[in-house]
């Protein structure tokens, strides 16, 4: 599939949006895939390699898979020339010891959040994707992948349900079509949803499924590069016969938390809830008197899995606060130091220069 000329509809594109490129110079486009340097952008002249050096430089912002974004020419070389502000971002940790983010997609509806039936759910990380899917301010969808291969696959989602409160939980199939009509009742014109998950779950046969076959496998598109030559390049976002767009992320083992605060208290509920009933607002829920979220596991709304590790991803992103604060702490004082010199700088250049011979003194 060649794609030489995409409607900006069938990727997501809205009327707020052409008032904000009637606003902007360049041609409208999507992103469909980021990498250092460059972007591949679909635009309803087909896609186009736009280098993203300059506007990432001017604003501080990396384009990113699934942003709105405009493409000007700058001596022949299609280039970047704004993004829309995100409705919503889907952003982890960048691994690495700096603490950094790295936004996976933007303008997102829906986060499909996949596991596979096939092998034992592990919660830490269905809790950590759920964590970083709720922040992205999208909602998250849990689909658990290859029900064909188990008996009891309803179980196994009523479990899932359990520590996802209030997210849906579809058991689904693409060799058998089970559920699959509840996976596409997601995926709207108009609306885009991104999929996360480790490699092998079935994520590029989902998105076959949903583009009826239509997708070739490797997700390859041809486009024009920056000297005008066609080339063929890899996407991340798919848009879909009916309208709607998938971002399908490459398999994504470590879900660090970046600013995760709102999506910690989503994920873990039932536990913010208990925490209003707190005496103390700084309770530590140990021993102190009328803490509601022992209250609640004593009833057992709370479980102590869950409270073990509730207090994990909150001290990882307690430590993440601080070390923050210490790294603007260190730029801030890096900066005032920078000013002084600047200032002592200015001021010897100011002072008059003494003409003449040196006196002595007698
Ligand atoms: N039994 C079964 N196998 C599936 C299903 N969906 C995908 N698979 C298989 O799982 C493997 C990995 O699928 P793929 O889509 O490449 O996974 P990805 O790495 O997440 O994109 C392939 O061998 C698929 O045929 C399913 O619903 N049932
Ligand atoms: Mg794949
Ligand atoms: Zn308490």
């Amino acid at each position: 599939m060649t794609e030489r000329t995409v409607n900006l509809a069938d990727i997501g594109w809205t009327d707020e949006l052409a008032t904000w490129a009637a606003e902007h110079d360049g041609r409208p486009g999507r992103v469909a895939r980021a990498n250092r340097g460059w972007s591949l952008v679909f635009t309803d002249d087909g896609a186009v390699m736009a280098a993203s050096g300059s506007v990432r430089a001017d604003t501080g912002v990396a384009p990113a898979t699934g942003d709105f974004v405009t493409v000007v020419d700058v001596d022949g070389v299609p280039t970047l020339g704004s993004i829309a502000e995100r409705t919503t971002v889907l952003t982890r940790r960048a691994p690495g010891r700096q603490p950094e983010p790295q936004v996976l997609a933007s303008n997102i509806d829906d986060v499909f959040v996949m596991h596979g039936l096939d092998r034992p759910i592990n919660y830490r990380r269905l809790e950590r994707q759920l964590t970083i899917a709720f922040a992205s301010g999208a909602t998250p969808v849990v689909l658990l992948t290859k029900s064909d291969e188990v008996r009891h696959a309803e179980e196994a989602a009523a479990s899932v349900a359990r520590i996802a409160p209030g997210v849906e939980v579809i058991p689904f199939s693409t060799k058998t079509g089970e559920n699959l009509a509840a996976v596409e009742a997601h995926t709207v014109a108009g609306r885009t949803v991104v999929l996360l998950g480790l490699s092998g779950i079935g994520k590029s046969t989902l998105v076959n499924e949903l583009s009826g076959g239509r997708v070739q496998r490797t997700a390859e598109v041809r486009a024009t590069d920056q000297k005008g030559r066609h080339t063929t390049v890899t996407r991340d976002l798919i848009p879909l016969p009916n309208g709607s767009v998938v971002i399908d992320t490459p398999g994504i083992r470590e879900i660090g938390l970046w600013q995760a605060h709102e999506g910690i208290r989503r994920t873990f509920s039932e536990i913010s809830d208990a925490e209003a009933a707190c005496r103390f607002s700084d309770c530590g829920h140990e021993d102190e008197p009328g803490c509601g979220v022992r209250a609640a596991m004593a009833d057992g709304r709370i479980t102590a899995r869950r409270l073990e590790h509730w207090r994990d991803l909150v001290a990882e992103d307690e430590l993440q606060d601080s070390q923050l604060e210490e790294f603007a702490r260190r730029a801030e004082s890096r900066d005032r130091a920078d000013a002084d010199r600047r200032a002592n700088n200015e001021r010897q250049a100011r002072r008059p220069r003494k003409g003449g011979k040196k006196r002595r003194r007698r």
